[in-house]
């Protein structure tokens, strides 16, 4: 019995699809790959907007894509992922390195070669009936010293068309990587298969600059250049090489005197970067502004100075839908109101999409994401919770002119945050780059819906790389002690948490925006201003050294609230931190458990 093909293959126009790479170590791969896979045929991507075009009106002849109502939303389309891959699967996840103690005690790991004959049983044959795609991009700004070139195998016209959106694609990655055959590219393979969850696997190997990822059509699963590369592969060639590589969004800020600092802030996924990105200023703050750089992945390097620099790798930004109104960021529904695909939110009988947490009334009836009608009386969401956008990072209006800058842009502060109901209070600083290391290391969080599992039970996400980190979790915190030390001007480092809740249950911060009063007592401090009082876990901001005016609905009682250090919880969290931190095993730098000894030491006092 012959199944559905359900990636049915193309036929390009002549002069389309033939942007053929000349560099040889990646034309004998491909051919590898092809020989493997047996595709019907074989699509060059060139980045072109004729090629966009093309694959556009067959992805929709196709239903890989539905059109949005193209007076109001134009250049956006909707897809819908099977209900079965919609969101990361950490359990599926495997870091292939020759030894088990090189992947550490956080990732899934298995042996290299068995792994690679696997994953060619399940690829022999898979891209019969199919067309396959290569395309070429490079993560970084041109011309960056950091900037890494990839080539994405894919039998996925929707993988192609994200792409595009989320990376440099086309012509500048082949003129990037040139003729050398022992040139550096990441070698990225992935096919949808039958999108089964029991073939489904996303595979990296570190060694090899190679990913293959097989079984899923959905998000950082398959959008190779992101997770994959930028963070578990990058974080492995950062190590060797002696940057970082970091889920982190990088903003600008700049103070009515017209001075600018820039900040990297690491929270984990579906936690808050993007909107921290993005952040508009209460009135109060007029003469503040708020500039983007890069919404989820920072890559930095020490410079001269001392100073650590960071660029954005990516191109567009890749969205939670759920939450976003013109209320919570109007910069991000600007940035999708064009050119914007969405995935897995609900369609209006208008041909608009929808979702939760959207401005206005809820639509009578609708299409809910998995193609089922919909009413405000359904018991199921009409977008699914980690539905997304992606949107090039050209259309968020209060995108950073530094952006492209190859050098990057100085870090004054890093920001390290989780979704914590109770225990940790709206913002403290760390007393140094060591004990901010350990603050980062043993940070926690409630999961979210960004990845398959349990939803809201708080675990530890050290530095938000949890199932990011590509190498052993200890060498990563040696690798950050060690960087400290080369910084002679180092970032101060801060911790913040949006989440904390009241005994009913409600946030006790209104969050979004508002946030601006937390960025500037951040800013005040590393501009040498600011007031705060030295608590046993660092120092925290007293009421009257946070900008609260005009801040109504937020009482006196529930900023004590939100800034209270109580011992009874951090007894609790001391001992979680602790035991975390013994659970990784020996290559956990000592300075870290001395760290938490200071900090329990100072409650004791
Ligand atoms: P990833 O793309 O998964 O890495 O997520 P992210 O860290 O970029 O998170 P994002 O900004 O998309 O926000 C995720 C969810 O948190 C959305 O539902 C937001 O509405 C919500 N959120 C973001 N910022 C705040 C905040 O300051 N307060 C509250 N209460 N919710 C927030
Ligand atoms: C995250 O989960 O941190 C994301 C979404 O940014 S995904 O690209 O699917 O990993
Ligand atoms: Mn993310």
């Amino acid at each position: 019995m012959s199944m559905e093909n359900i990636a049915p293959a193309i036929s390009a126009p002549s002069g389309m699809g033939e942007n053929k790479p000349t560099n040889h170590a990646v034309l004998n791969w491909v051919h590898e790959v092809e020989t493997l896979t047996s595709p019907q045929n074989i699509f060059w991507c060139d980045g072109s907007e004729a090629e966009r075009d093309f694959l556009v009106s067959e992805a929709l002849r196709q239903g890989v894509l539905l059109k949005l109502n193209q007076q109001r939303n134009p250049g956006c389309y909707l897809h819908r992922s099977n209900p079965n891959d919609v969101a990361r699967v950490e359990q599926f996840t495997l870091i292939c390195t020759p030894t088990k103690e090189e992947a550490g005690p956080t990732n899934h790991w298995t042996e290299p070669a068995e792994t690679y004959s696997k994953l060619h049983e399940m690829l022999k044959g898979a891209m019969r009936g199919r067309t396959m795609f290569v395309v070429p991009y490079i993560m970084g700004p041109p011309g960056a010293p950091l900037t890494k070139v990839g080539f994405e195998i894919t039998d996925s016209i929707y993988v192609v068309l994200s792409m595009r959106i989320m990376t440099r694609m086309g012509a500048i990655a082949n003129e990037r990587l040139g003729q050398d055959p022992e040139a550096e590219f990441n070698r990225g393979v992935h096919s949808l298969l039958d999108v089964s969850p029991d073939r489904r696997w996303i595979c990296h190997f570190p060694q090899d600059n190679t990913i293959i990822s097989v079984g899923s059509g959905y998000g950082g699963n398959v959008l190779l250049s992101k997770k994959c590369l930028a963070l578990r592969i990058a974080s492995y060639l950062a190590k060797k090489q002696g940057w970082l590589a970091e889920h982190m969004l990088i903003l600008g800020v700049e103070s009515p005197d017209g001075k600018k600092h820039y900040v990297a802030a690491a929270f984990p996924s579906a936690c808050g970067k993007t909107n921290f990105a993005m952040l508009i200023p209460p009135k109060h703050f007029a003469g503040w502004k708020v500039t983007t750089i890069g919404d989820d992945i920072a890559w930095m390097e020490i410079r001269d100075d001392g100073r650590l620099y960071a660029v954005n790798p990516e191109n567009g930004y890749f969205g939670v839908v759920p939450g976003t109104s013109y209320r919570s960021n109007a910069n991000a529904m600007r940035a999708i109101e064009h050119d914007t695909l969405f995935t897995n939110v609900a369609l209006t009988t208008a041909g608009d999409p929808w979702w939760e947490g959207k401005d206005g009334p809820p639509p009578n009836e609708a299409i809910d994401w998995r193609g089922n009608p919909w009413t405000p009386a359904s018991k199921e969401k009409g977008a699914h919770p980690n539905s997304r956008f992606a949107t090039p990072m050209r259309n968020n209006p209060v995108l950073d002119p530094e952006v492209e800058d190859p050098a990057g842009v100085p870090i004054s502060a890093i920001i390290f945050g989780g979704r914590r109901s109770d225990t940790m209070p709206l913002v403290f600083q760390a007393e140094d780059w060591t004990h901010g290391v350990y603050v980062g290391a043993t940070m926690a969080s409630e999961t979210t819906a960004a990845a398959i599992g349990a939803v809201g039970h708080v675990r530890r996400d050290p530095m938000a790389m949890l199932p990011f980190c590509g190498y052993n979790i200890g060498e990563y915190f040696r690798h950050w002690l060690e960087t400290g030390k080369r910084l002679t001007n180092p970032p101060l480092i801060f911790h913040v948490n949006w989440f904390r809740k009241n005994g009913e249950g409600k946030f006790l911060w209104p969050g979004f925006g508002e946030n601006m009063r937390v960025l500037r007592w951040i800013i005040d401090r590393c501009a040498g201003r600011g007031g705060a009082v030295e608590t046993p876990i660092g120092e925290v901001p007293r009421s009257e050294d946070l900008d609260l005016e005009e801040l109504p609905g937020v009482s006196p009682e529930q900023v004590r609230e939100l800034l209270a250090v109580k011992s009874e919880e951090w007894a609790m969290e001391l001992q979680g931190q602790k035991e975390f931190l013994a659970s990784l095993g020996s290559k956990v730098p000592k300075e870290l458990m001395a760290e938490h000894e200071k900090v329990a030491n100072r409650f004791n006092r």
